[in-house]
């Protein structure tokens, strides 16, 4: 399996950063974002590096699909199922994103606008 020594979320794979983790898959980890946007903000992310969804949707066939039913796992574990959530993949800076290992935020649990901003 592939990790990076100098990326944080491979760090918290590795159990070398503290996160609460809620969820741990065979391929996936969930854990609560640390500047949650929502009363539900769980990242979901592969154990195995990637940089972003279109690097693991190149190359890794399956992965997303279990990335996406680990989110909704979460999101019947959190309560926010029901009520509707949404799932987020960031993918490169002009998006917003800031951590280069693949993740989906599990966003739920308040009423979300469109379109995000
Ligand atoms: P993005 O901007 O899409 O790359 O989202 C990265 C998210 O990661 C952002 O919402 C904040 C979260 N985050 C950054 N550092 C940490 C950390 O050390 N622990 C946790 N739990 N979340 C983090």
């Amino acid at each position: 399996m592939t990790t990076q020594d100098d990326c944080l979320f491979c760090k918290i794979v590795r159990g070398e950063v503290p996160a609460e983790i809620v969820r741990e898959g065979e391929r996936t980890i969930a854990f609560r974002d640390i500047n949650p946007q929502a009363p539900t903000h769980v990242l979901v992310i592969p154990r195995e590096h990637y940089a972003d969804a279109g690097a693991a949707a190149e190359t890794d066939t399956g992965l997303l699909d279990a990335i996406v039913r680990e989110a909704r796992a979460v999101a019947e574990d959190e309560g926010v199922a029901e009520s509707g959530y949404r799932l987020v993949f960031n993918t490169g800076s002009g998006a917003g994103q800031t951590v280069f290992h693949l993740h989906g935020h599990l966003l739920g649990g308040r009423g979300l606008n469109w379109p995000p901003g």
